[in-house]
């Protein structure tokens, strides 16, 4: 059974990972808007990570005889100003995600709880590549610029990104 302090926490985590799969998908349905594919594609891609990650924590919950609670999903923005200022917002999201799963981390390590750690630390690895994916987009718009053939080129790569489900979830339900 688990501690109910972790199980406030995972059900918190879980909203904030749907809010993020939330995020994403309005940062897609943007990109439509504008005519960009493979930006639509990529952000797309990352909204059914995002879901993925969700339910990695709801299946860990239930495993541990928690209880999951679903809360209300806030509002995400549907207006940027460029591809540029998602990428920016992407990027400040993620790390107030990394900062929501090293609480956690912290959490699991006063309540002695091993398995969350050990489901934690495929979080904190993974928060390193978000982190760094963000960037890296970043870069590229700054360096190619975030208008006309340069953004073209950019979309044509990020329409290459391939969604892989988690083994979790191919487990799962
Ligand atoms: Fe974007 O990361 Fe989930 O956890």
């Amino acid at each position: 059974m688990i501690d109910s302090e972790l199980e406030e926490a995972i059900n918190k985590q879980i909203n904030e990972e749907i809010y993020s799969s939330y995020l994403y998908l309005s940062m897609s349905a943007y990109f439509e808007s504008m005519g960009l594919k493979g930006f639509a594609h990529w952000m797309y891609v990352q909204h059914k990570e995002e879901m993925d990650h969700a339910m990695k924590f709801y299946r860990f919950l239930v495993e541990r005889g928690g209880k999951v609670k679903l809360y209300e999903i806030k509002e995400p923005p549907h207006e940027w100003n460029s591809p540029l200022h998602v990428f920016e917002d992407t990027l400040k999201h993620e790390r107030h995600i990394t900062e929501c799963i090293n609480n956690l981390a912290d959490l699991a390590e006063k309540k002695k709880d091993r398995a969350m750690l050990s489901l934690l630390q495929w979080f904190i690895d993974e928060q390193v590549e978000e982190e760094a994916n963000a960037e890296e987009i970043i870069q590229m718009l700054k360096m190619i610029g975030d208008k006309g053939h340069g953004i073209l080129m950019i979309d044509r790569e990020l329409a290459k990104r391939v969604y892989t489900p988690l083994v979790a979830e191919q487990n799962g339900h």
